[in-house]
């Protein structure tokens, strides 16, 4: 049901800022391309865009190394167009979410380089993680703790001390328990909730406080909690962010990236006086298989009942390989590995099994969050040259791992070559090279196709939005074929999924509202669902 809490039910697409629309043609997405988008969001029918970062950065991490929350970078534009952005997007009924960063900020913010060029123990430094080193010299890392993107978490300083970076070098890690931290990110909130912004989306939400006598750990097990992961502390953290959303006369939404196994510690930080909602990651790494995701979509509604808040379908982000490529593995029990090579991969069959999900995740409870490109089917794209990389995955790995520049390309409007619409006729290159097969994907290509995935995704939004008894609210499982996943919502309104290797008999007299592969006769082929107006 519709409730005034539109983050309990809402449709929220993810603009990844540079890769989304380029107004100025300097090869790099802007706010002005964004504007000039704004008609196709509505078309399409989503209810919220959240924005990753795009404040002032050296783009160390692709903005997630943050210099000034208050300024937008210049390469995106600036905060007057935020303003524009945020107005226009509220007058065609979209509310609007922005990335907050608390875990670190990048070198290049005034407390890093304040703390760079103050002495060690001073007050500038214990904004952030700064010891001394281990060994006779002190030429160790204080522990043994690793980057998450590779290599040790610490680097040193002139001075011989080290800093802690649980990601790249380039972006300190915060100590949350320096009250002047806590204080500036209260008001960067307002500061953004007095423009109009609607939600935040909390990134590394659980990792923000850490022990604070960095003990080493057994890297080959990650439990939670764990040294820097899921500390009890955070709780106070988001208690008083929660404070301040609920001070607004309409209040606002917190969306955290809370990234645990443990789905009873994963459902704390969702308690009534703390984050709002947060992103299903045990769904989007789950496997395309009918009793691994009945397992999960069970295990996620227990976990968001008990503390009575909504659950979330996400099936792609910046982060991770595309889902049309996850699910176009020989064998998709790999999805879980959410970014890897893929040597193998059956793009059709992919796709095919992504418009399944999309009905599937469009019809569950709570709210769905859409990647953009998703809604035209994008593939990840596997064959980036090497020197074109960005990504500082890839690169402090080695290659090792993948990275994440193959989801993060400009995406494909119009045209038949690059850079496909992205940016005006006579620009820069697009900042990663997009793919010569890619005209038949363009939105334009796709706009009038009523069997593209961009029709199908409207279809679904629509009727969605039309449909009382989807969004937030209760769900029953019909007991069914084997593999296949089959619920009602409320009286009338039916899902089935087929992820057996044999059609399925639909049920009589219902009525077929949308299914993601045309039907020609009442069954429902393998890798197909669909949605039924059925009468008890
Ligand atoms: O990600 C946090 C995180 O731990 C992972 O998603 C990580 O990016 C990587 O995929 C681990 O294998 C968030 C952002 O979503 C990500 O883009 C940033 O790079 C990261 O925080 C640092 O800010
Ligand atoms: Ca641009």
């Amino acid at each position: 049901p519709r409730t005034t809490d539109w983050w309990r039910h809402a449709a929220i697409y993810q603009v990844y800022p540079r890769s989304f629309a380029d107004g100025n043609g300097d090869g790099i997405g802007d706010l002005v391309g964004v504007r000039s988008r704004l008609d196709y969001l509505q078309r399409l029918g989503i209810e919220a865009i959240w924005f990753s970062p795009w404040y002032l950065t050296p783009m160390a991490d692709a903005g997630y190394d943050v210099t000034d929350f208050r300024q937008i970078d210049p390469r995106f534009g600036t905060l007057a167009e935020a303003e524009k952005l945020i107005t226009e997007a509220h007058e065609r009924g979209i509310r609007i979410i922005v990335d907050v960063v608390p875990n670190h900020v990048s070198n290049e913010h005034a407390w890093f380089t304040a703390a760079l060029n103050a002495a060690p123990g001073s007050p500038e430094r214990d904004l952030f993680w700064f010891r001394e080193g281990r060994g006779e010299n002190g030429e160790l890392p204080p522990n043994e703790w690793q980057s998450i993107f590779g290599g040790s978490a610490w680097t040193r300083v002139p001075d011989g001390q080290w800093y802690l970076h649980l990601f790249a070098p380039e972006q300190p890690d915060l100590n949350w328990r320096n009250p002047l931290v806590r204080a500036e990110y209260e008001d960067i909130l307002r500061f953004w909730f007095d423009r109009g912004v609607d939600g935040i989306r909390v990134d590394s939400a659980a990792m923000c406080s850490k022990d604070p006598a960095l003990p080493d750990y057994d890297h080959s097990v990650f439990p939670d909690p764990h040294p820097y992961v899921d500390l009890d502390e955070n709780h106070d953290i988001y208690r008083g962010w929660r404070a301040v959303a609920d001070s607004y006369a309409e209040p606002r939404a917190l969306i955290g990236e809370v990234w645990l196994a443990d789905a009873a510690r994963f459902a704390q930080y969702l308690r009534a006086d703390e984050l709002h909602s947060a992103f299903n990651f045990d769904f989007l790494g789950c496997s395309w298989d009918a009793a691994a995701l009945r397992a999960v979509i069970d295990q996620t509604l227990a976990a968001h009942a008990g503390v009575g808040a909504p659950s979330t379908w996400v099936l792609s982000n910046h982060d991770v390989t595309r889902h049309v490529t996850r699910y176009g593995r020989p064998d998709t029990s790999t999805a879980a590995g959410i970014r890897q090579y893929n040597p193998v991969v059956d793009e059709d069959l992919g796709r095919r099994r992504a418009r399944a999900a999309a009905l599937l995740t469009m019809a569950l409870p709570g709210a769905v969050y859409i990647y953009q490109g998703e809604e035209l089917g994008l593939p990840e794209v596997e064959d980036i040259p090497a020197d074109r990389r960005d990504d500082p995955i890839y690169h402090r790995t080695n290659g090792e791992d993948p990275g994440r520049d193959g989801c993060r390309v400009p995406l494909p409007w119009n045209g038949t070559k690059e850079p496909y619409g992205f940016s005006p006729a006579g620009a820069a290159s697009p900042w990663l090279p997009q793919p010569a097969a890619w005209a038949q994907l363009s939105a334009a290509a796709q706009d009038t196709d009523p069997h593209s995935m961009l029709s199908l995704y409207r279809q679904v939004l629509a009727r969605r939005a039309a449909e009382p008894a989807l969004g937030d609210g209760p769900m029953q499982w019909l007991d069914s074929v084997p593999n296949v996943l089959a619920f009602t919502r409320g009286e009338n309104f039916t899902c089935i999924v087929n992820l057996s290797d044999t059609p399925v008999q639909l049920p009589d007299h219902a009525q077929i509202l949308v299914s993601s592969q045309p039907l020609s006769q009442a069954v429902l082929p393998i890798d197909t669902s669909v949605w039924l107006r059925t009468t008890a």
